[in-house]
């Protein structure tokens, strides 16, 4: 059986990134596999969290999940914390993991920063969390974006280094599971930095709850350059706001890139940005609609958690069990 697991971090506002480089993806991928996904607000912890705010934005993030087209009754929708598996089996593979495993790993230098001594424990050990999430479930597929690649590949690194220490094939080694065209959207202020929730201005990025209005008037905003729009792929290389633009139409219209330069090569920045605010307000419109019905009924989308929770915890809680037996645990 092919079982996928994947989240997002109930971090703060849901944006275009989140929706084109990850749930849009999982839409499609529920019709093949057995799909887990969850909001991973165990991993919201590593940086600080307002607790209003992480109890909103988790609830946000469910209603994004669902308004985006995942059916909570095919797939398993649940947040972390509910299944408490998902630390203590991170404590126990977190036994299992040299640290000069972790010191290699990019981003926790990138979100650590010049504070490396500052930074939690929970920041270094994330990766380790991530693998306990994906083996909990003896997921066969992860679905990851460029920035994710190094940590599946760690988790791969845990599962065999369990296998190999108790002489099982108990853990699969998950494999990545790519997209065709993979979505890398970038600020709308800075071609070059990605969209990201974390970005102090609301201009850098497109949330998921916007109205038409808003995402015509960011767009309107959005950073350019002088010229007008490239005419080959080889002339936007050199132009990151451009090829950030084009590129975010490409992947809404579900053309390739190729084909949206040529459409608008020579045009100026006005009036392509005009089309590209219509369609985005169409795609990411009813989103965003559908997102705020289900919002104003949070019995509903704690409903949706809480069921999802007890299935997820139907398939961990056996898995740990044999986890516990293998490890020599005692469980009178
Ligand atoms: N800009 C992006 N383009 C394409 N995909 C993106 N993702 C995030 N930003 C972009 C994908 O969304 C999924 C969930 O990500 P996350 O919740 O783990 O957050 P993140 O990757 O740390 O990025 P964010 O959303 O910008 O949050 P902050 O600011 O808190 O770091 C992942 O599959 C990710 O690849």
């Amino acid at each position: 059986m092919k079982r996928i697991f994947s989240g997002v971090q109930p971090t703060g506002n849901l944006h275009l990134g989140n929706y084109l480089g990850a749930i849009r993806n999982w839409v499609q991928l529920q019709k093949d596999f057995d799909c887990i996904f969850c909001i991973v607000d165990l991993h919201a912890l590593t940086l600080p969290q307002d607790p209003k705010e992480l109890t909103g934005q988790t609830r946000e993030v469910t209603a994004a999940y669902i308004a985006a087209g995942i059916d909570p009754e095919r797939c398993i929708i649940f947040n972390q914390s509910t299944v408490p598996g998902h630390a203590e089996l991170a404590w126990l593979l977190g036994c299992l993991t040299p640290l000069g495993w972790l010191n290699r790993m990019t981003q926790f230098k990138e979100k650590a920063g010049k504070h490396r001594e500052e930074a939690g424990l929970g920041l270094y050990a994330y990766p380790v969390l991530m693998a306990a999430d994906i083996l909990l479930y003896k997921a066969t597929h992860v679905p990851v974006g460029e920035d994710q690649k190094q940590h599946l590949e760690l988790a791969r690194d845990i599962a065999g280094a369990f296998n190999r220490r108790f002489g099982v094939e108990f853990f699969p080694l998950p494999e990545p599971q790519i997209f065709g065209a993979c979505t890398r959207v970038m600020s709308l202020r800075d071609g070059t930095k990605k969209m990201s929730k974390s970005d102090t201005s609301d201009y850098s990025r497109l949330n998921m709850t916007d109205d038409a209005a808003a995402i015509a008037l960011k767009i309107r905003k959005a950073k350019t350059d002088p010229q007008p729009l490239p005419a080959t792929e080889k002339e936007a290389e050199a132009r990151p706001e451009a090829t950030n633009l084009l590129g975010i139409y490409a992947a809404l219209a579900g053309v390739s890139f190729a084909e949206v330069i040529q459409r608008f090569a020579g045009w100026n920045f006005s009036d392509f940005k005009a089309e590209l605010a219509d369609l985005a307000a169409d795609v990411c419109g009813r989103i965003a609609v559908e997102m705020k019905r289900l919002m104003a009924d949070p019995g509903y989308i704690d409903g949706v958690l809480k069921r999802g929770a007890e299935r997820a915890n139907a398939i961990a809680a056996p898995v740990l069990r044999d986890v516990f037996d293998l490890m020599g645990l005692l469980r009178p």
